[in-house]
């Protein structure tokens, strides 16, 4: 502990003075969306703009690490000098300590900068000097020592040195390149646009957008809401789009268009939607009150959407993964439970009856290379097509560079395409066992192969979507499955997908 302490004090000693603003590289400005701050905690803590907007406060903490932390793009090897001012009206005193959260292949780890004691109600200065080790993610924050539920607010948070710039500047545009065939997209999440210069880059790169998990029911659903609705009506529903809101604002200020994900899934929808009074500790509804559950979201959620932000959304995945792997039946599914098997149909019926005209109906699913997965989805589709409900069908396309092969891949295509439904790759990423140059060779390859293979049913193709922009942030970042790397680089991926247009 003795130890610790003099190892601090001479962190102390040492730490850089206060940085003046015009020599850095970062200075905070919470204005837009809190300026990519956010919440670190697992769960109740939240951030908040006090001082009349000029500083970011932070309430609802149980623990130490319960803190405000932004995402910021490191270079290794790089110096950076970092300094913020902390301030604390709850107690005589309290420890504050910078920190860094940085991630390696997916495993977290931490290191702590610089520490301060700020006496109650003075802005009280945490500087520091921070150099910048191997890692893909790096996240600094403002915790506290011994104070897990005090409540605190910084401001002028000051970073000086080499910060990574998202994409380099005559790098070419991929929607650029595509632009005569059809759009080119990316899956986006809410940590992701609230940082605009990230958003920016993304803008640059792609033309159409999807919230990767902002518009599924566990962001959408509003259950306390419905709750109280339900009192009345058993079949009520009510929804907010709150977690969407940073993705769909930056989309409409843009003019990019949006896919929706996904209004019907047995997955990321809350328990709660099944039972009587949307309570879990209640018996399930019938199946009746569960069709007007169903209906009563699906029409919500189009309300919702298309009064807020008309036009923007242009595509829809009404169902998600319903076939089972290693089958030609459905899955089993909540839905599949109280509705029974027709709830696919359904849906679709629900969802022809509410969408605003023009928005495409698409029925989204993965391994569709495989059977017998792959009958069991051209049978689903053929039902929805002859009942008239269902536009379009998206191959989520979640690959590795050995599994399951080009010659799969294009069959399924190829089949699915003869039904003549509209078609879209709507989460393509390619997973590799190692990030070798071999490996990425090999990556490369597929995502060129795919991308000629769309190309080759332009007529018939609305849209291609990666499923995330950089390996890091990807929901499989230990097998960097994505076109460019943690540092915003462009992987040889992303040049085998310019140059399958340009042959
Ligand atoms: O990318 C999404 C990831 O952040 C979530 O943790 C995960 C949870 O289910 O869902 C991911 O998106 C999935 C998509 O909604 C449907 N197809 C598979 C995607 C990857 O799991």
């Amino acid at each position: 502990m003795r130890i610790l302490g003099i190892v601090l004090a001479c962190l102390l000693l040492l730490a850089a003075p206060a940085l003046s603003e015009e020599e850095a590289d970062y200075v905070s400005d919470f204005s837009y969306w809190a300026d990519g701050w956010y919440a670190r905690s697992n769960g109740g803590a939240s951030v908040f703009l006090t001082d009349h907007g000029a500083a970011l406060g932070i309430e609802g903490r149980t623990a130490d690490w319960h803190s405000m932390g932004r995402d910021f793009t490191l270079a290794e090897g790089e110096s950076y000098q970092l300094s913020v001012l902390v301030r604390q009206d709850e107690a005589d005193e309290a420890r504050f300590v910078l920190s860094v959260a940085h991630s390696h292949q997916g495993q977290e780890s931490y290191e702590n900068i610089a520490v301060a004691t700020a006496k109650r109600g003075e802005w009280t200065e945490i500087s520091g000097t921070y150099l910048a080790g191997q890692y893909e993610r790096f996240v600094l924050y403002v915790e506290t020592q011994g104070a897990a539920t005090l409540s605190y607010a910084i401001k002028d948070f000051v970073l000086r040195g080499k910060t990574q710039a998202f994409g380099a500047e005559d790098l070419p545009s991929l929607a650029e390149a595509y632009k005569a065939y059809f759009p080119f997209g990316t899956a986006v999440t809410y940590m992701e646009a609230v940082n605009r210069p990230r958003m920016d880059f993304y803008a640059s790169q792609f033309n159409i957008l999807t919230p990767g998990n902002e518009l599924k029911p566990d962001s959408v659903l509003n259950v306390a809401v419905s709750r109280m609705l339900a009192a009345e009506d058993e079949t009520a529903v009510a929804v907010h789009l709150t977690a969407a809101k940073p993705i769909l604002d930056y989309a409409q200020e843009k003019g990019i268009p949006v896919h929706g994900h996904v209004l019907v899934w047995h997955s990321q929808t809350p328990k709660a939607f099944f039972h009587e009074g949307y309570d879990p500790r209640r018996p399930m509804v019938g199946r009746e009150v569960m069709l007007g559950r169903l209906e009563h979201y699906i029409e919500a959620v189009f309300k919702a959407t298309g009064e807020q932000y008309p036009g923007l959304i242009v595509s829809w995945d009404v169902v998600n993964e319903a076939v089972e792997d290693g089958k030609t039946s459905l899955r089993d599914s909540l839905w599949k439970t109280v509705i029974g098997d027709d709830y696919v149909e359904r849906a679709f019926e629900f969802a022809r009856k509410h969408a605003p005209k023009g928005v495409k109906l698409y029925y989204n699913d993965y391994n569709t290379a495989y059977e017998p997965k792959q009958t069991g989805i051209a049978n689903l589709l053929k039902k929805l097509q002859e009942a008239g409900t269902v536009d379009g069908y998206g191959f989520q396309m979640h690959h590795d560079i050995r599994q399951p092969g080009y010659r799969a891949i294009e069959k399924a295509f190829k089949r699915i395409a003869a039904l003549g439904l509209c078609l879209r790759i709507s989460e393509l990423d390619v997973t590799v066992p190692d990030p070798s140059e071999a490996s990425f060779a090999a990556q490369a390859k597929l995502y060129g192969q795919v991308m000629k293979l769309a190309l080759s049913y332009a007529d018939q193709v609305d849209a291609v979507q990666v499923w995330g922009v950089m390996d890091d942030l990807s929901w499989r970042a230990k097998s960097f499955p994505l076109l460019f790397d943690a540092w915003a680089k462009p992987k040889p991926a992303f040049y085998a997908v310019l140059e399958a247009v340009q042959d």
